[in-house]
């Protein structure tokens, strides 16, 4: 896996329960296509609390722990792998902060919610996280190698 640099990095998205119940999948997918980015990675997945205490196991001691569970089992995300260059740190910044308030009109949260415990959408923090995050909720043969036939004119 330390092999995916370059424009082969990969990031771990999820379209959290309010992105899907409020219809925001198709927008949120087409920002990642406009940017560049290569979709390698996608499904409609009910997440078990398991998966998602691994998940968000470095925030296990917080207060909002059990919030952020229930509200992330509430029902299905969509979980994506995107490929790219640099995507981890730019699909961050397409996301914007973590709380919404935070987050410039023109990112993910800054255009589509208002609190941090409805935040539409979840991206990796680091290449550590994202190849962490990857093996947690894909397996290898769910995602796939294609060969973008336009990348040319965006690299
Ligand atoms: P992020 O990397 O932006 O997802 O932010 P964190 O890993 O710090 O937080 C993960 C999720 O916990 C957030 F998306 C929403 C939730 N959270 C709260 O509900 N309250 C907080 O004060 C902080 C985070």
């Amino acid at each position: 896996q330390s092999g995916w640099t370059g424009v082969n990095e990969r990031t771990f998205i999820a379209i959290k329960p309010d992105g899907v119940q409020r219809r925001l999948v198709g927008q949120i997918v087409q920002r990642f296509e406009k940017k560049g980015f290569k979709l390698v990675g996608m499904k409609l997945i009910q997440a078990t609390e398991g998966l998602l205490k691994e998940h968000y196991t470095e925030l296990r001691s917080k207060p909002f722990f059990s919030g952020l569970i229930s509200y992330m089992s509430s029902g299905p995300v969509v979980a994506m792998v995107w490929q790219g260059l640099d995507v981890v740190k730019m699909a961050r910044k397409m996301l914007g902060e973590t709380n919404p308030a935070d987050s410039l009109p023109g990112t993910i949260r800054g255009d589509y919610c208002v609190e941090v415990g409805r935040n539409v959408i979840h991206g990796s923090d680091s290449v550590e996280s994202a190849q962490r995050e990857i093996s947690l909720w894909f397996r290898e043969n769910e995602l796939q190698c294609w060969e973008d036939t336009h990348s040319h004119w965006i690299y």
